[in-house]
This record gives C-alpha cells, structure tokens and sequence, in this order.
C-alpha cells in the first residue's frame, strides 16, 4: 500500500493534506491495496476487464460497439436513493424544510461504525478529478475515494481524472473529499457478487461546511459517482452561494440561426425529463442548428463584461437509454457507438445492447436487465426504466467545439420546465429576472424513475433542484435573487418556462416535442434579439400563435391554442398550492417571492373578470 503511495509521490507533487486524508481513510475502511489512479487509456481498460473477469460486466460486442461494456445491478440499487440522502450542515435551518439532515459529528460516528474495515478484500481506489477543463476559473476539483471499478471507470468518462489534476493541485490546493464505498467486504474465502452493494443501509452523505462527501452502501449513479449530483450540485451549490456564482442542474446549448448567429441557453428540468435530448436536439426548421456544450450541469459566474457565462463542468454523459432512438436523439445513439458503459440494458443475441423504444420492432429473443431471457412476451421490461449509458462527451457529433472553453459561454436565455399533463403552456416568458426566479421556484414536475420511489407524481421541483440543492432552499431562492441584483438587467439572461408534456383529457402529447421544440427555441432565440413578439398574460409572456414559426407541423389550430392559452382557472388553482410550497420556508423566504405570488393571483382575478 505504501508503496503504491510512494510512486506516486515520485511521479507528481502530492497534496499534503490528500496524502493524509487518503492514509486516515485506508486505516478506517481497510482495503487490501490502495491505487492512486493516473487517469491513463491503460488504466480505464484495466478497469473494463477487472469488470469482465469479475463477472460485473460482459463485454458489447466489438463489432457492434467498440470497447463497450454491459453492467447489470443488483435490483436494490438502480437509482438514487432521495431517503438515504443526508445534507450534515451544523445547523438543521441550512439544510432547510427539502432535505433530510443529521447532526455531522452523529452522522460521522455512525458512519465511521459502516466504514470500519468495509473495504476488507477489496482495493481502495483514489480518484483526483477536475469538474470542468483544468485550470478554468470556474472549474474545482475533487478527490473520491473507492472500492468500486465501476465507479472509477465510470469517473474517468464523467470526469477529468489523473496526474493533470494533482499537478494542479499542488501541494496546498484546496479540494472536495469524496468517500464511497460499496459497504460490502470480503472475508477472505468469499465469493464477490457481480453487483456489490449494502442492501440494508445506504447513506448519501454531504457536510457542506467540511466539502466532504461520504457515500455507503450503493454504487449506482448520482448516488456513487461523486463528482456529479453530490459534489457537481450539492457541494458545489453551497460554494457558489459564498462565492458569488450558481451551481445548477442545467443542460448548455448553443443555438445557431440560418444567419450564422448564436445564442447560448441553458435549461433546468429534472432527471429524466429529456434534459439530454433538448441538449442534442435536431431542429426541424430549415437552416437552424444546435450544438451540444452541456447535458446535466452548468457551473455560472459573471465575466467582467457583466454576463453570465457557463461552463459544462462534466466531461461525458449519464443518460437514460430508454427511449432514446435514432428518431428520439440521433446524436445520443452516434455518441454510444463504442467507448461507453451501459447499466442494466438488456443485451441482443448477437451481443449488443437493447432498450425500450431503441427500435420500432422488438428484438424477438433478449438477455435482460435482470439476467433472464426474455421475449416481447414476457411481460416484463427488458432495460430498467433507470437504465443508463456513460459515454464521453467529445464523441457527441453535434458538440460545440468551445464546450471546453476554460472562460465558458455567455448565456442569453435560462429555460425551466417539467412534465405537467396540464395548466402549463408550452413556453412562457418571465417579465424579469425576479419573476423568473419565481417561475423557477414553483416549478412542479411529475416524478420519473431517476430517483427510488413512486412514478408519475406530481411534485414541486424548484430549479429542478430538489433532490440537489446543499442547503435550505428558501436562501437558495435568494441566493438567485442576489445574482441577478449583479448585473444590469440588459444583460441578465431572459428566463423561459417550458412545457413539452402537455396533454389532451385523453392522455395524448398535444405538442410533438423532440426536434419540434426547436420552434420554441427559435422563439426565445428571435426574443433575445427583439425580433418577435409576445402577448402580455397574468402568468407573464406568452407568444400568439403567429409569432410561433410551425410552418411544416401538421399541428390543428386547437391544440396550439390550448398549448399556448392561459388556462386562468387552473392557474387560479395552483396559487394556493404555491402559497402551501412556499409556507414550508418561513422566514427564508425572500420577501419577493411573495410580491411575486400576490402579483400573479391579482393578474389572475382580473383576468377572470
Ligand atoms: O443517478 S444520477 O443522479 O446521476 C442521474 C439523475 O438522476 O439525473
Ligand atoms: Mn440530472
């Protein structure tokens, strides 16, 4: 073990305080070896093939995807886990009314009882990563510690991992300790399973104050690969409240007009709301495009010029695989073409991987997720609703080529959304940067299988960030407030609610989505630029079918109306539901959110007159 941390020493400048931290943590948790990862080719293929001799992965077949691995889980551990998921502030009123919490010094203890010897058997991996290019301003790194290869495989594609990271370091460099393990050790005559993980306790721990994660008992996603959910938004969001910039769970794009101009967006929508394909959307109006510069995470700070710009702080992507077809995101499907990992798919005869709407027609015979055959008989899901592939970035055919940008992109436009089968209109502009923080704030969704639980509810989802926001809510509220007092409001990004989701009373989309959505994009695009127009509405602006180019969308004319419509009596519903969501955050609330509330209800009731 020493040695390993040795030759490491020898090859860069280690942290001190890493070296220490990585040796208290390897006397605690008791691995067999440590590795301290360099972030090589070499060594992302040791990890595919410990995976594949272990019995954790099979490989795709070459000739399908080129250096392509299949992972099944355990069925316990195949999304995140919102109970199990802790926010330690020292105060109970930081972690507010959205997140759970435990005392730090408890939590640490109990944990510290988990952590003791639970790498028996198994080698301890050190994991030095930057969230976004190295050496950006906007960029941090972070270091995670594990006993899972699937989660350093997974890391290496998700993140910027190896010695560039170390040197960057240096030997002060301040960063975000990340613990996980598996929480399953091994005696030593015992067999490893394929999937490890605790099935009675898990713990997704974040002590915002120390910049420490500690993570037991899953290795799936958000919930052990670090760098994302937990450090990406949960750390990262409590630092950028006491530095002045915003941690959000934003997909980037660039969109270019046939005239060659640029607008760059960002847009919030919780997981498994289609935040990857808007990301690598195809429009379907003539002579516009989009590129690809972020898919779940954007990390914002003001440039001296006052704007607001974004870097991607990720360097490949988690999709969900279910649905995702050459029709749905073409781009998706050529990024997964070779390099990536899949997690529970289901796998073809012919040793490729398989997933729910990946083809009109269903295979006749699958492996699925479960390691059962299966026939379109069989009544079950071949791929777990959650099923995921990691895939890198660079391999995206439609990335814009300045995703890694050290400064980031200037953002114009920021869109929030979820899927609401009604009351939601297809877009609506805020009036101002208050009352789009207020649209954000009440942003409402129906949950999906991202997270454990029940699917298909309706819950507010400020931001889309509920399951991510490091500290109490009704401060984050303000913490946007506070960001937009920065600038001059010429030059604040104009904020948009969309809506994909709508449905008739019969339960069918009333808006097609996908590349159509390109025609909202095109709206907000031309209303950054003044060029179209917007009706005024109680509930903020909103475009008369006219300004909406739905030129070639056989779309009837009553559809669009409802799509675009102010439905004043079910917005009269929802206030009071705002008013019950806002309750929950008392005095933490900033005072504007309910000017904003009385604004809206007072538009309303006129509007009913
Ligand atoms: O499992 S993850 O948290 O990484 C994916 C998601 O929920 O968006
Ligand atoms: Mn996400």
């Amino acid at each position: 073990m020493a040695s390993l941390t040795q030759t490491m020493e020898a090859e860069s400048t280690v942290n001190r305080q890493l070296v220490r931290w990585v040796e208290e943590v390897a006397r605690m948790c008791k691995p067999e070896g440590v590795h301290w990862c360099n972030g090589s080719q070499a060594e992302y293929q040791g990890m595919l093939q410990l995976m594949t001799l272990a019995g954790t992965a099979i490989p795709v077949n070459p000739e399908k995807r080129p250096n392509s691995i299949l992972v099944r889980s355990n069925p316990a551990d195949v999304a995140r886990v919102e109970d199990c998921t802790f926010i330690c502030s020292r105060s109970q009123e930081d972690a507010g009314p959205t997140n759970h919490w435990e005392d730090p010094a408890k939590m640490k203890a109990k944990l510290t009882g988990y952590y003791t010897g639970c790498m028996a058997g198994r080698t301890m991996f050190v994991i030095p990563y930057s969230m976004g290019p190295i050496g950006s301003p906007i960029a941090k790194i972070g270091v995670e510690i594990t006993d899972s290869p699937y989660v350093v495989a997974n890391m290496h594609i998700m993140s910027r991992v190896g010695i560039q990271v170390l040197d960057a370091l240096g030997e002060d460099g301040e960063f975000v300790r990340g613990l996980h393990s598996v929480g399953a050790p091994l005696g030593s005559n015992e067999q490893d399973s394929t999937w490890p993980c605790n099935a009675e306790h898990k713990y997704i721990c974040h002590f915002p104050e120390t910049r420490e994660i500690w993570s037991y008992g899953s290795g799936y996603g958000g919930n052990a690969l670090l760098g994302k959910k937990c450090h990406a938004l949960r750390i990262a969001s409590v630092q950028a409240r006491d530095e002045g910039w915003m941690a959000e769970h934003m997909l980037i794009v660039k969109v270019i007009s046939p005239a060659g101009q640029v607008k760059y967006m960002t847009g919030a929508f919780p997981s498994a709301c289609g935040k990857t394909n808007l990301a690598m959307l195809i429009p379907t109006i003539p002579g516009w495009k989009v590129e690809t510069v972020g898919d779940d995470i954007a990390w914002m700070k003001f440039g001296s010029d006052g704007r607001l710009y974004a870097i991607n702080p990720e360097y490949g992507f988690f999709g969900v695989a279910p649905g995702t077809s050459m029709k749905s995101n073409a781009n998706a499907m050529l990024t997964v073409t070779k390099n990536s990992i899949f997690t529970n798919c289901a796998m073809t005869p012919d040793g490729d991987v398989w997933w729910e709407g990946m083809t009109d027609d269903k295979p006749g015979e699958l492996m699925d997720w479960l390691r059962r055959p299966w026939t379109p008989g069989s009544g079950r899901k071949a791929a777990h609703p959650n099923a995921r592939f990691t895939t890198p970035a660079s391999q995206c055919p439609v990335i814009a080529p300045e995703w890694q940008d050290p400064k980031g992109v200037p953002i114009d436009a920021i869109l929030f959304g979820g899927r609401r089968a009604g009351v939601l209109p297809l877009v609506t502009e805020a009036f101002n940067w208050e009352h789009g923080t207020f649209l954000g704030a009440t942003a409402s969704s129906e949950t999906t299988a991202a997270a454990a639980g029940k699917v298909g509810q309706l819950r507010r989802d400020p931001m889309a960030m509920l399951p991510f926001c490091g500290y109490n809510m009704g401060d984050y509220f303000a913490h946007w407030l506070k960001m937009g007092a920065k600038s001059e409001p010429s030059k604040l990004p104009k904020i948009y609610y969309v809506n994909w989701f709508r449905q008739d009373e019969r339960g069918r989309f009333l808006w097609p989505g996908y590349g159509e959505n390109s025609r909202v994009l095109k709206w907000i695009f031309e209303r950054c630029e003044g060029k179209v127009g917007a009706k005024d509405t109680a509930i903020g602006r909103v475009p008369e079918p006219a300004h909406l180019d739905t030129r070639g969308l056989d779309l009837p004319a009553a559809n669009l109306a409802k799509l675009l419509g102010v439905d004043v009596e079910g917005w009269l519903a929802e206030v009071p539901l705002i008013k019950q969501h806002f309750a929950q955050f008392g005095s933490h609330l900033p005072e504007a959110m309910n000017r904003e509330l009385e604004g809206l209800a007072k538009r309303l009731r006129s509007a009913k007159n």
